[in-house]
């Protein structure tokens, strides 16, 4: 009896040090419970929070009892979505806001609950019932914590408190251009899983093979070897494989699929079952490589006609989150042409992701490595690697993501390289099957040639570079006598070029802000971009204007980038349509 209970014993304790790798992977297609709505904040610039234990969410025991708080009567903002655009006072706030739900729930055996948050920018600490689950960095990957023994039946409490202030250390750092909307910005749930679960699978085409699916399983709270069956009815696959006693199983399996391809955006159904649990996913498979300057899409080359995305809503303003503001945003993006685009400058949303999946839209996907970050801060790369980290365990069954960014226009050094060189071994440990970039700076080897050079280009797949002739860099016109070279024989995306103008505002195309200057830029990138013989795709800056706090002008900018094709109201600009003809002749001419 006694070895019963030390057997028991031992197998609760394995089973609640299983660590979970990432969150829990794919919860669409889980049991879960919405948290979404009106959650009670209070704002706290000074963090007394903390000290006067907002968590414990108290209430005063009789009338001579001091609480200085009090949720229920604060005032709420709807989750998911960010503080700033909800309500006026904190547009600009930076600092620490608790978020307070309740909730009924009725535990059952043999389940398992996990709390999981979309995203929260940029730091959150979670408490369930007033105990602490734990805490998280980076603003915009997904992360969840088991709350199963701390569940009450009946009424619970969920206390959060996000704090999105900027730090020298923090990734991204003190300086961007982009609004830093704070707050649970993404869905928030409950998900129920069976004591053993499906934590997570990589389910695609092995490296370059077009007929065989390689990848693995990882369950949660196994404690012996166990079976997991993975199907793919439509293809007529049906295989069992055995875990060892960490859970984990490989596999390789041949297939005959319909491959996932721009025009043929093809998805299948997924199933793996191990024990009482099933999860479907809806994956496409497809093969993307780099042949000299050549990408090749299930073998054959493409040329990558894109625009640079912010995960900025279309219409209202603040950070996109929904199904709908993908269908827009995405919808967008396919009717400039677009076969590819850009998530700058960090993980978007699931939501992106899976409409690019079902809409055959190519995804550049990257992490806030932006401009100058700590490179020498031990704790900076571990938190970028992390970042980098979630956002592929999130994404890496999305045939729609082809290639990983590590970064943005971070200038040369040998911490920097040695930084990002610690990434890209990274990514193409956890995910060998995609294409590594990073969008580069190029620089003047005389005024007439545009040299790309940097040290990190050896170890990328793709040559992303950022460059602003005509707007930071010269006159439009600038680029009719530019020549590039490019030290690589690797393909080069142009991953940004453009300039601003207001929607509505009209002169001649020497001036500035409108958007005949735009349109003109765009002509003259337009045919200098086209004589660069390795040039295998481009996504200029940007598909819509986003709100950033480094641009003042009154009347012209008003705290808004105004480099979009398209308004934040959804106004289409000359350039949009000059880009768009340009899109239609390349598809013409067969690219
Ligand atoms: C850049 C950055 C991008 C900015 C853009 C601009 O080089 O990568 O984040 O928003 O320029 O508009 O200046």
């Amino acid at each position: 009896m006694r070895h019963l209970f030390l057997v028991l014993f031992l197998a609760t304790l394995t089973r609640a040090q299983t660590p979970l790798a990432g969150p829990i992977n794919n919860t669409a297609g889980r049991t879960t419970i919405s948290l979404n709505g009106a959650w009670h904040i209070i704002v706290d610039p000074l963090e007394s929070g903390l000290d006067a234990k907002y968590y414990r969410n108290h209430k005063p025991k009789d009338q001579s009892d001091l609480v200085e708080y009090d949720f229920e009567l604060s005032e709420t903002l709807n989750v998911p979505g960010d503080w700033n655009t909800q309500r006026e006072q904190l547009l600009f706030y930076e600092g620490p806001v608790w978020y307070r739900r309740t909730f009924n729930y009725q535990k059952r055996p043999g389940t398992r609950v996990f709390v999981y948050f979309g995203a929260a920018n940029y730091q959150a600490r979670v408490f369930l019932n007033g105990e602490k689950l734990g805490e998280h960095e980076g603003g915009f990957t997904p992360f969840n914590f088991e709350a199963t023994n701390l569940l009450k039946d009946g009424e619970n409490f969920l206390i959060v408190e996000v704090n999105n202030l900027r730090r020298i250390d923090t990734v991204p750092t003190l300086k961007f251009d982009w609004w830093n909307y704070g707050g649970l910005t993404r869905d928030v749930s409950l998900v129920e899983v069976p004591l053993v679960f499906v934590q997570d699978y990589f389910v695609q085409l092995a490296r370059g093979k077009q007929s065989e699916i390689a990848g693995w399983v990882q369950l949660n709270g196994a404690t012996a070897s166990q079976q997991v069956v993975i199907e793919i009815p439509e293809a007529h696959i049906r295989e069992t494989l055995t875990t060892d006693a960490s859970g984990h199983a490989t596999f390789h399996i041949p297939a005959k699929l319909d491959l996932w391809s721009t025009e043929h955006p093809k998805l299948y159904d997924v199933a793996l079952s191990s024990g009482g649990d099933t999860i479907h996913d809806q994956i496409g498979f497809r093969t993307i490589e780099v042949q000299g300057h050549k990408i090749l899409l299930n073998g054959k080359p493409i040329f990558l006609r894109g625009v640079s995305m912010h995960e900025e809503a279309p219409f209202r303003d603040g950070r996109a989150f929904s199904p709908e503001d993908a269908q827009t945003l995405l919808g967008w993006a396919r009717d400039l042409g677009c076969n590819f685009v850009r998530f700058a400058h960090y993980p978007h949303n699931e939501n992106m992701i899976r409409e690019a999946d079902r809409l055959g839209l190519m995804v550049w996907s990257e992490i806030p490595v932006y401009w100058t970050i700590l490179w020498d801060n031990p704790e900076t790369f571990e938190n970028a690697r992390n970042q980098l980290r979630e956002s592929i365990a999130r994404d890496k069954n999305k045939a729609s993501i082809i290639l990983w960014s590590v970064a943005n226009e971070t200038p040369l050094g040998e911490a920097r390289l040695s930084f990002l060189k610690g990434l890209i071994d990274d990514a193409r440990k956890m995910d060998p099957t995609r294409l590594l970039t990073a969008a580069n700076e190029r620089h003047y080897a005389d005024p007439n040639t545009q040299v790309i050079d940097d040290p990190l280009g050896e170890y990328l797949d793709v040559i992303g570079c950022n460059e602003y002739v005509g707007w930071y860099d010269g006159l439009p016109e600038k680029a009719d006598r530019l020549q590039w070279k490019i030290n690589y024989n690797k393909p080069l995306i142009i991953s940004e070029f453009g300039g601003d103008a207001l929607f509505g505002n009209h002169g001649d195309k020497g001036v500035r802000w409108t958007e005949e200057y735009q349109n003109n830029l765009y002509e003259h990138q337009l045919a200098m971009l086209k004589k660069i013989p390795s040039l295998r795709g481009m996504t200029p800056w940007i598909l819509t204007d986003f709100r950033s706090p480094r641009r003042p002008l009154p009347r012209i900018q008003d705290f808004y980038n105004r480099k979009g094709l398209i308004s934040s109201r959804g106004e289409r600009k000359q350039a949009f349509y000059t880009l768009q003809n340009f899109y239609r002749d390349l598809v013409k001419e067969g690219k």
